[in-house]
């Protein structure tokens, strides 16, 4: 995938190519999650409207996909919007919800010449219905690709997905599937919403904030966590390939050992 990046004009600078080329050397990480945070607050850096932060953190997510699309990741999970975000103002929501729309016109044919795939968690039911018709054309356009996976989480909360699991788990116990004793991990697993997916590897988020705001609970007890002071707008190339190699190197401490002892 390297030679591709490398063989290709491009107008990334020559450096991020060559460190890029770099990481070959070593394991990239599966599925990289992102918390992207900090678009009010660059925008009201520039005395601009939230809404202004929220139009350039899209551009970041494009920028992002493509570059984790040439970096070989496997799965992409970017947390759009989160259940708590109904709180905001009625107006900002409307234009949030407008996003994946917007994001979607200008960025589909490219999504399947990349041969990504669109998929998403959370309640989609509770989507405005342009919002939700958006989504459920882009999942189903792409979902013969095999490529990135591009995970959207959209209306998601942890806390709810895991309710719903335990829902779902004594269904089956009420149907006498499954006794009490014998629930493990593994049927949680299956009923959270991300049953399809390898675990996150590494979680980034952005912004200086330092907590998960009930972004995937259960799916991170393992993951490499990386907070950066970057506002989400301002994130590119280099700030992802910084985390890769910095998820690398913590990687590396575990040589031999294969991280095993550590969990
Ligand atoms: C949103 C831009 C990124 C920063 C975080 C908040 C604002 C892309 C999407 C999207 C979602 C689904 C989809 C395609 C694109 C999006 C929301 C907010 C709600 F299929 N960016 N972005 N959705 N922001």
């Amino acid at each position: 995938m390297f030679k591709k990046l490398l063989g290709k004009k491009s107008n990334k600078s020559e450096a991020i190519l060559q460190r890029s080329a770099e990481l070959v050397d070593e394991k990239v990480p599966s599925h990289i999650a992102i918390i992207m945070d900090g678009n009010g607050r660059w925008a009201k850096k520039r005395a601009m409207p939230r809404i202004a932060g929220h139009h350039e953190g899209m551009k970041t997510v494009r920028k992002i996909t493509r570059y984790a699309c040439d970096l070989g990741i496997d799965v992409l999970t970017l947390y759009a919007f989160s259940t708590e975000n109904w709180k905001r103002p009625k107006s900002e929501v409307e234009f949030l919800m407008g996003l994946p729309e917007q994001f979607l016109n200008s960025f589909l044919p490219e999504l399947m010449e990349r041969n990504i795939r669109v998929q998403m968690i959370g309640e989609e039911q509770n989507l405005p219905k342009h919002t939700r018709n958006a989504l459920i054309k882009a999942i189903d356009t792409t979902k013969n690709n095999t490529g990135l996976i591009l995970n959207f989480a959209m209306n998601y909360g942890s806390r709810a997905e895991m309710v719903m699991a335990m829902q779902e788990i004594m269904r089956e116990v009420e149907k006498g599937h499954l006794t009490i004793d014998e629930i493990n991990e593994t049927h949680v697993d299956r009923y959270l919403m991300t049953s399809h997916l390898p675990e996150p590897d590494l979680l980034i988020r952005t912004s200086g904030e330092v907590r998960l705001s009930n972004f995937m609970l259960w799916q991170l007890a393992y993951t490499e966590f990386l907070f950066t002071d970057t506002l989400w707008p301002d994130f590119d190339e280099q700030c992802l390939l910084e985390a890769v190699q910095e998820y690398q190197k913590r990687n590396r401490r575990y040589g031999g050992l294969e991280g095993e002892d550590e969990k």
